[in-house]
């Protein structure tokens, strides 16, 4: 590569790196209600507790952003097990640990909620769960960063996540005994609004019951710069281009 499209190339990622500071991120915890996040302005999506069972779907309608502010972005759980986990990461004698901690709040990590292919409780089965985000912009894409924990088992708990827009990722993670792992799949387009996320068991899964876990969830996204903001923006590198090299 010659060293001007190494400057270029360099430069037009800094410009990038900036632009995804201004990123709005929104987080969920899902789980029980004994261990909410809502403090550290996440969006709780209780399952069970205290209070009870909750009926799903689970609908919040404007949740916020991690600044505590709305978004105007609705959410709808359904299709997972009736109750929670609170086996987490945190449990057991563990505690989160690496990338997870630096991305989640404990309170979010050592609790989530599950599917289960073969019968669990007195559920006959609940393969797949669905988490169906509205209120988005088609135009902008969509980051998702998830995470799942399962502790004091032996098994593999893999966990396959299908993200749906207008485009679809599928990412994997392996909830048993995790306590710094994350997935993530990115640049997602809404379709009408939407973006569904799918949680089921994932192919390597040896759990007799195929437990499959959601446990905190980070989606992040930016403003789209205007066309004129982004010419700019190329003049402006390919000026201190010029500069660099011939001043
Ligand atoms: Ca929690
Ligand atoms: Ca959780």
């Amino acid at each position: 590569m010659s060293s001007f499209k190494g400057w270029f190339l360099a430069i037009a990622f800094t410009a990038i790196l900036a632009h995804s500071s201004s990123a709005t991120s929104v987080y969920f915890d899902f789980g029980y209600d004994n261990s909410t996040s809502a403090g550290s302005n996440y969006n709780d999506v209780i399952i069970d507790g205290a209070g009870g069972v909750r009926p799903q779907p689970i609908v919040l309608a404007n949740t916020i952003d991690s600044t505590g502010a709305s978004t105007g972005i609705g959410l709808s759980v359904s299709g997972f097990f009736p109750g929670g986990n609170p086996n987490g990461a945190g449990t057991g004698g563990t505690s989160l640990s690496g990338a997870a901690a630096a991305t989640f709040v404990a309170s979010s990590a050592v609790d989530n909620v599950f599917t289960h292919v073969a019968a669990f409780g007195n559920q006959a089965t609940n393969p797949k769960g669905f988490v169906v985000l509205s209120g988005l912009n088609d135009s902008k894409a969509y980051d998702f960063t998830i995470f799942a924990s399962r502790v004091g088992v032996g098994d593999n708990r893999e966990t396959k996540y299908t993200v749906t827009g207008s485009n679809s990722a599928i990412t994997y993670l392996n909830a048993a005994n995790n306590t710094s792992n994350l997935t993530a799949v990115t640049g997602i387009y809404p379709t009408a609004g939407s973006i569904t996320i799918n949680v089921e068991k994932g192919p390597n899964n040896s759990n007799g019951t195929g437990f499959a876990y959601l446990g905190a969830m980070r989606m992040d996204y930016a403003a789209v710069p205007e066309p004129t903001t982004l010419g700019l923006m190329g003049l402006s590198s390919l000026g201190l281009i010029f500069r660099r090299r011939f001043v």
